[in-house]
């Protein structure tokens, strides 16, 4: 499958219908296994006071740890016991239905080839860190481990009635870029700002940014970036919110939304609950190709 990103070294390596390949986590090189140390060292630092304690609270349960990559079948078995959920690995980003699949099984296909040294700091494609120390902790938890299994399931449904784009969305700005309230202050589940040292920071602290309450019909009208921080990230009041505002039928949501226009991904809408009014300062000076 062309996913439009540079071929990793598991590009070529044979895989099953369902895309899953060997990790051969025997194959890592010690620069590789230094690499995950480096990043994971990194990211355990500035994830503390700002990840969500389910998070942390999973990847001492999980033993995450700056010992080298992962093997996701020993992961696996100390995750399955938790919720039912195992990592798989894959070569690259697979096809939406496969990926459904795996999500509607409790299995998270996780990128098998670690990010070259150039870019260390941040890269496009899902790689093992993005994959294992940002979404792996949350499927730990067994609400949000629902919720993951119920989208897979919602992502078949969206395909067959062409709300993938909506559905996308959704899936966006919660499992990707996710804030949540906790008693303490806003803290993060989403994995692209939680395996992100730079977000990590700017999601909860810069003013550029809005903040704006969780509504299922208003994530699906809202248009995002995919190459730098997100102009306005939804906070939810906990996991059961979630779960219990995605695990229906959204026929009815997609009939609303398909009469409504999108948002731009700056944009407050008069019914927002607006937590924080972002200045947007960032995103005018350029943003990330500033
Ligand atoms: N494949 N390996 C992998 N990882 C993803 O996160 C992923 C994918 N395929 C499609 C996809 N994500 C998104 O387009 C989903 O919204 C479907
Ligand atoms: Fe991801």
């Amino acid at each position: 499958m062309d996913t439009g990103f540079a071929k990793n070294r598991y590009h070529d390596a044979p895989r099953a219908a369902d895309f899953t390949i060997d990790q051969a986590w025997e194959t890592y090189s010690a620069a590789e296994h230094d690499r995950w140390d480096r990043l994971f060292r990194r990211q355990r630092e500035v994830t503390k006071g700002r990840a969500c304690q389910a998070a942390l609270d999973a990847m001492n349960a999980l033993e995450l740890s700056p010992s080298g990559i992962p093997h996701m079948g020993r992961l696996s078995d100390r995750l399955e016991v938790m919720t039912g959920w195992r990592v798989v690995p894959v070569a690259e980003l697979v096809p939406d239905d496969i990926f459904f699949d795996h999500l509607a099984n409790r299995r998270f296909p996780a990128g098998a080839f670690i990010r070259p040294e150039a870019e260390f700091d941040y890269l496009q494609e899902p790689d093992i860190f993005h994959d294992i120390f940002g979404h792996v902790p949350m499927l730990a938890n067994p609400v949000f481990a629902d919720f993951m299994e119920a989208y897979g399931k919602g992502g078949q449904r969206a395909m067959r009635l062409g709300q993938l784009h909506n559905l996308a969305r959704l899936y966006w700005y919660t499992v990707e870029f996710g804030l949540i309230q906790e008693a303490d202050g806003l803290r993060i589940y989403g994995a692209g700002i939680l395996s992100s040292p730079q977000e990590t920071v700017f999601a909860l602290e810069d003013a550029s940014p809005n903040r704006i309450g969780f509504d299922v019909q208003r994530l699906m009208r809202t248009k995002y970036i995919i190459d730098d921080f997100q102009q306005t990230y939804f906070v939810i009041d906990s996991f059961d919110a979630l779960l219990e505002a995605c695990y229906r039928d959204f026929g009815d949501v997609y009939a609303e939304v398909k009469g409504a226009s999108d948002l731009e991904a700056h944009e407050i809408a008069p019914e927002d609950r607006v937590i924080t009014r972002g200045t947007l300062d960032y995103f005018k000076a350029g943003g990330r190709k500033g």
